[in-house]
């Protein structure tokens, strides 16, 4: 088993299906991965099975109670005491592919779903070892950024995406967005396919793809083109683009 994911939520049945398809449902019949969902309602001691309470000091909603995440964290830990526990929350670290890829280097992880006003302060302090956020809005619970942190780690372990591909060669490893991508027909009502792309002159195609995902990057997110390391031949081709723009 390359890497094994514990879930702890008070919704397990929302994670059956969409991890179970396609590409991370073959990782898991390969036993590249495995999933596996923890109830943090049955790490409850009492006959009402209470996972929540009212604020200290007041306030609105519930605030999800330490002992059964505690308790929870620690039957997981049992078996294996280096699992690392990540907390999803709008206030950790923004998510991103290098993060990703670090975590995929973990052999265990803990992912530790939210619901109402979050956690108890004191399960952040003594039980979770780092906060992840997937992007600035507020989601209902913890559960969908944790299915999304699943699937961008899971597609860094080596055989998930299959064998001639690695998750490095995909946008963002160079810190630009992909270029776009066409098949059958080459006319569909009037829109064709870029010529070069049916030419089979192989460089002229990659010179194509590199100019077009340089253009999508100034056009859609010039904060990544900033960042990006860029060859002497990026920046020609750049400036051609700037010169179309004033025709
Ligand atoms: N929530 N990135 C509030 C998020 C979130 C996000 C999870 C909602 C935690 C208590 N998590 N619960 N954005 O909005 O990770």
């Amino acid at each position: 088993m390359r890497m094994k994911f514990d879930i702890l939520t008070l919704f397990p049945n929302m994670f059956s299906s969409p991890l179970r398809e396609s590409i991370l449902g073959k990782a898991i019949e390969k036993g590249l991965i495995q999933i596996r969902t923890v109830n943090i309602r049955d790490f409850t001691s009492d006959k009402h099975q209470v996972v929540d309470d009212t604020p200290y000091g007041g306030g609105q909603g519930m605030v999800m109670k330490v002992e059964p995440i505690a308790r929870a964290i620690e039957s997981v830990k049992a078996q294996n005491p280096s699992a690392w526990t990540v907390y999803l929350t709008p206030q950790g670290k923004p998510l991103h592919q290098d993060l990703a890829r670090r975590l995929s280097t973990q052999p265990h992880l803990i992912l530790l779903c939210g619901r109402y006003e979050g956690v108890d302060e004191r399960v952040r302090e003594s039980l979770v070892d780092e906060e992840i956020s997937i992007g600035d809005y507020v989601l209902t619970g913890g559960e969908l950024a944790a299915m999304v942190v699943i699937d961008a780690v899971s597609r860094f372990i080596p055989g998930v995406l299959g064998s001639d591909r690695s998750a490095e060669e995909d946008s963002f490893y160079n810190s630009l967005l992909e270029y776009p991508q066409y098949t059958r027909p080459p006319n569909f009502r009037g829109h064709c396919v870029p010529e070069v792309l049916l030419s089979g002159n192989h460089s002229a195609i990659s010179l194509w793809r590199r100019k077009e995902a340089l253009r999508q990057t100034s056009l859609r997110r010039p904060d990544l083109l900033a960042k990006a390391e860029l060859t002497e031949e990026d920046k020609k081709l750049l400036e051609e683009i700037l010169k179309e723009n004033f025709n």
